[in-house]
């Protein structure tokens, strides 16, 4: 049977019409049930070895394109429903989004399940199965607020599975329910991504927004993802649902492993655990548990089973996003683990004193970090600062003990969704220009450096980059009711809010250049702010931040005297659907953090594959990037991290001498709280971040605003000089193939998994 006649089939089926007759819901529906139906034919991955990614969140976005592309039928779908007037990209539209991660992490674990499978490596997702995850925003009164975002259907890309179990908590005991997303790689078999329920869930307890009883634990295991952890009831449902995660996950590799006759005894020659952060850490100290408890394992064996086969990755240097539980909390949540992590504590303690390497330390709190790094056998970072810094300073004395255990994975983004997918213009220049096989191996982008000097290619990169504007715009016109110019410079910050990534330094920019403008310095050519950004609801400044962007948007909108020269848009709800549209429009790449603090980024990487050039500080994989670009086609600007680190070590950063040693600072920084501000916004919020600036910044915004300024003011004269700026544009595509995470996953294998 063709694919047309197999489609018509199903919409016969479920509503006795043709493809012509249905509209794009229905069609979305069928087509749902069409490409479930195909990744059921192939085959599952299978292997003598299997990795089990286990994380508290997977980012997966919209699924349809994605596994349209890898099943290879993507170009043959479209060209079909174009035949009958309909539009792929506007069915796909009608998928909601599951919002199952906060950002980069989350993110992160869905292009390696991608890359995983694409590699025909075994290795399967674990994690939970959140009804309403992460928040949905929206706008009001220039703050934002937050709902529940409702993406399970009837019909959707979960399978029910039979498998349940039974959790026991201190306090309770509930059921568990596995569903399950099938994860296809790019021409290649099928792994899955475990996701786990409550079976006594009750979506009805939600009220008003995100608001619902913390402590009713039946009923709001699996509502949302990571909720408000600012009081003691949100951090103990938070254990609930790291244990009710991890214990699934144990019951679930040893099952498959009885399954398949291994011997538990040598569990780590068929299973490897990666742990995502430190969310699912207990994991360790439940399958010692399991194996002492159930399979008759002797403490010591159970312990060096385990060590054999978790492995730990850290992704934040924060110290307030560093996991410590109060044992007080454990005992009640999981009274079970508690003797364990104790004797695990002792064992540590006996090898090695020092008390800066204690599991619980002097007031009684579990440092979930250092239990994954004493009962593991790999540590990795994620980009090559990143690990240094690990290894130096913020687990040096873990480094000292156990440096064979250290090593760096950077990360990585799959190709397949961030460029194949969300730039088919782009990805079909490049296949017209250098062939097909930089979709199996991206390193082959390069052979596009031959094309440097090569007007007809150079113009026609560009004109893509424009009708990725063009489209943004259209697209931002339905959903914002903004007109942007597709004729400025798209200028983007996307990614969570937190004043280590330094949007306010953006703002202050955007506030410098509005009074520039006012004094009658114009730039050349208009420039268009975008930025998209959740903050944590419990995190006030960063509330404070949008809040400020808002009514800087508003300010530039409603003056007609610079409303021509820029324009300010934060777009609402930025999810992973947004990304799609906004990376391949962009001109500018602010990856802006304070140095040290950026563990990697990834959208730096999204952005540097479809084009933008990457204003940034050396933070994180920019440092990689411009290794790879060459100083010439990036611009690097601020303090490095050692400097950095060492204001930290003296504390000698003051940011009211910065504002009191430059006008350029203070006028910027006073207009926070100046008498336009104050009209546009909310004076609570304004004074707020104002104070917080001037007395506190933690994150030294201050510190790099002058090189900020001036390095961003000579990219926008750079940009005039169309040569140079598609010559950068060039380079950074063909030195993107580093960081496609088919690489990072080949060395997870090699150094880390070993699968084959
Ligand atoms: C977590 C928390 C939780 C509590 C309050 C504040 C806070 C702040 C940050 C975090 C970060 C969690 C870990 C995380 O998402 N790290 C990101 O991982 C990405 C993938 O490795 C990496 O690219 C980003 O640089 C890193 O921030």
């Amino acid at each position: 049977m063709s694919l047309e006649q197999n489609l018509n089939t199903l919409t016969k089926k479920r509503y006795k019409k043709s493809i012509e007759e249905c509209d794009n819901k229905e069609l979305y529906y069928s087509l749902l049930e069409l490409v479930k139906e195909k990744t059921g034919e192939k085959p599952l991955i299978e292997g003598k070895k299997k990795v089990y990614y286990i994380s508290a969140e997977f980012l997966i976005g919209k699924l349809m394109s994605n596994n349209l592309i890898n099943l290879g039928l993507y170009d043959e779908v479209e060209r079909l429903l174009a035949a009958k007037g309909k539009s792929l990209a506007e069915i796909e539209e009608i998928e909601p989004e599951p919002s199952l991660g906060n950002g980069g992490l989350g993110r992160l674990a869905a292009c390696f399940l991608d890359s995983i499978a694409t590699l025909g490596l075994p290795g399967d997702g674990i994690g939970l199965n959140y009804h309403f995850g992460l928040f949905k925003q929206v706008f009001k009164n220039k703050l934002q607020g937050v709902y529940k975002n409702n993406w399970i259907e009837k019909q959707s890309w979960l399978h029910k599975t039979d498998i349940t179990y039974t959790v026991e908590f201190g306090d309770r005991k509930v059921t568990s329910r596995l569903y399950d997303i099938d994860v296809v790689g790019y021409n290649q078999g099928v792994n899955k991504l475990h996701l786990f329920d409550v079976e006594s869930v009750d979506e009805s307890i939600v009220k008003r927004g995100i608001t619902f009883d913390k402590e009713d634990i039946e009923k709001n295991l699996t509502l949302f993802l990571y909720p408000d952890d600012s009081d003691e009831a949100g951090n103990l449902l938070r254990i609930y649902q790291q244990y009710f995660m991890v214990s699934n996950a144990a019951r679930l590799i040893l099952q498959e492993m009885k399954e398949k006759g291994y011997d538990l005894h040598r569990l780590y020659e068929h299973a490897v655990i990666q742990i995502n952060d430190t969310h699912p850490t207990m994991v360790i100290p439940e399958l010692i548990r399991i194996l002492v408890m159930e399979e008759d394992f002797t403490m010591a064996e159970a312990i060096e089973t385990v060590r054999k086969t978790c492995a730990y990755t850290n992704h934040t240097i924060l110290a307030e996003a560093l996991e410590k539980w109060p044992l007080s909390y454990l005992w009640k949540v999981v009274p079970q683990l508690v003797p364990i992590i104790k004797e695990l504590d002792r064992r540590a303690a006996l090898c090695f004193p020092d008390p800066k390497v204690r599991i619980i330390d002097g007031e009684n709190r579990v440092h979930m970090a250092h239990l994954d790094i004493h009962y593991g056998f790999s540590v990795n970072g994620v980009a090559a600062i990143h690990t240094d810094i690990l290894k130096e300073s913020e687990l040096n004395h873990f480094y000292r003990i156990y440096p064979e255990k250290f090593n760096n994975k950077t990360n990585g983004i799959t190709f397949r969704r961030w460029l194949l997918s969300c730039n088919r213009e782009l990805s079909g220049l490049i296949s017209e220009t250098i062939g097909e096989g930089y979709k199996q191996n991206a390193d082959e982008l390069e052979k596009l450096l031959s094309r440097k000097d090569d007007m007809v290619f150079l113009n026609r990169l560009e004109e893509i980059k424009m009708q990725k504007k063009r489209a943004l715009v259209a697209y931002i016109q339905e959903k914002e009711g903004v007109s942007l110019n597709p004729d400025s410079i798209f200028d983007i910050q996307i990614k969570r809010l937190h004043e280590y990534k330094r949007q306010q330094m953006n703002a202050l920019y955007i506030i410098h250049k509005y009074l520039e403008i006012k004094r009658g310095k114009k730039p050349v050519r208009p420039i268009t702010f975008i930025f998209g950004a959740k903050a944590a609801p419990a995190y006030i400044i960063a509330q404070d931040i949008i809040h400020l962007i808002l009514v800087l948007q508003d300010i530039v909108a409603s003056d007609p005297e610079v409303s021509p020269y820029m324009q300010v848009l934060m777009v609402e709800n930025y999810n992973v659907s947004y990304a799609e549209k906004l990376i391949p429009a962009c001109d500018i790449s602010e990856q802006i953090s304070l140095a040290s603090k950026e563990a990697s980024g990834t959208g730096n990487m999204k952005f540097m594959l479809n084009g933008a050039v990457t204003l940034g500080t050396a933070d994180g994989a920019n440092v990689e990037i411009a290794d790879l670009v060459g100083e010439d086609n990036i611009y690097i600007f601020g303090e490095k991290s050692e400097q950095v680190i060492a204001h930290y070590a003296k504390a000698d950063y003051v940011s009211r001498d910065y504002y009191e040693k430059s006008p350029v600072i203070k006028e910027a920084v006073d207009f926070i709280v100046g008498s336009q501000a104050l009209k546009a916004g909310h004076k609570k919020n304004l004074e707020r971040l104002y104070k917080e600036l001037l007395n506190k910044d933690w994150f030294m915004t201050l510190l790099d605003l002058e090189d900020y300024i001036a390095v961003k003011d000579k990219i926008f004269e750079d940009y005039e000089d169309r040569e140079k700026w598609k010559r950068m544009m060039l380079t950074n595509i063909a030195k993107a193939g580093f960081f496609s995470s088919d690489r990072t996953i080949t060395e997870y294998n090699r150094d880390i998994w070993k699968l084959k």
